[in-house]
């Protein structure tokens, strides 16, 4: 017989260590600076993950050293282990507990996306275009100007990006938006940012797509709605046919919902 295990001691000791864990874990910034709408709420989701990795990791650790500690075989002793037929309280508890753990982290993501993802009024729309290695924009909403490695958006203003790949999978991610979306060939996929902080940030192609992957970088601005005006007005390309052409030959996946309209 092994006897009663300490069930509270070891629980104390669980959420003593979740805590030694967790204030550890939390002093990093791990995103770095916010600047969009979505950004403290991701990091807020984040957090919670954090602390609730930090009870699942002490909860393995505590027992796993109560189980060194306790049932260690004496000096000497050769004999044979009990045999165990299994214990169905531990095993109604290591199913239950994760179960909560995963439904609780399933719920509170989807809330958190929902939100972020929510359609405002009056959101600018961007077309993105990936290639190796380089990003250009199409606005569709001022005659299709176009811009090649640098991508500007007004300030405090919903966009809705287009995302457009003409050869093979590449992601669009400015860490400070908090924002990852795959460029897909053949298909149109969405992110939906609203950045509020002005300031230069660094589009980063997240999908390894080639030897020059690495480089695959484009220069972002975040600024007042009058200078992003001033800035459209000033490009002198507008987006080349074939982009045109491969923008109408995708399918599109997760459309925005009708009536959030698109400028
Ligand atoms: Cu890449």
């Amino acid at each position: 017989m092994i006897g009663r295990l300490p069930i509270a001691k070891m629980f104390a000791a669980t959420v003593v260590l979740t805590a030694l864990i967790s204030v550890v874990m939390l002093q990093i910034s791990w995103d770095g600076q916010q600047a969009s709408t979505a950004a403290p709420k991701v990091d807020t989701l984040l957090d919670v993950m954090i602390v609730l990795s930090s009870f699942v990791f002490a909860l393995v650790m505590v027992m796993l050293f109560y189980a060194l500690w306790k049932f260690k075989a004496k000096p000497g002793d050769e004999s044979d282990g009990e045999p165990i037929h299994g214990n169905t309280r531990l095993e109604v508890a290591w199913t239950l507990i994760p179960t909560v753990i995963v439904l609780f982290g399933a719920g509170y993501s989807w809330s958190v996306l929902n939100d972020i993802e929510e359609p405002a009024k009056n959101p600018i729309t961007v077309d993105v275009f990936s290639q190796q290695y380089a990003w250009s924009f199409g606005y569709p909403g001022k005659d299709n100007a176009y811009s090649q490695g640098e991508l500007h958006v007004p300030l405090d203003r919903q966009v809705h990006f287009k995302m457009h790949a003409l050869d093979v999978i590449h992601s669009f991610w400015v860490p400070e938006w908090r924002i990852k979306k795959d460029n897909v060939p053949g298909i149109t996929t969405t992110a939906i940012v609203t950045p509020d902080k002005p300031g230069t940030y660094q589009l980063i192609c997240t999908e390894l797509c080639g030897f020059g992957h690495a480089a695959m970088r484009a220069k972002v601005v975040v600024e007042p709605p009058a200078e992003f005006r001033k800035w459209i007005a000033g490009l002198k390309e507008t987006v080349p046919d074939p982009y045109l052409e491969t923008i109408r030959q995708d399918t599109e996946t997760d459309p925005i919902p009708l009536g959030a309209g698109g400028a």
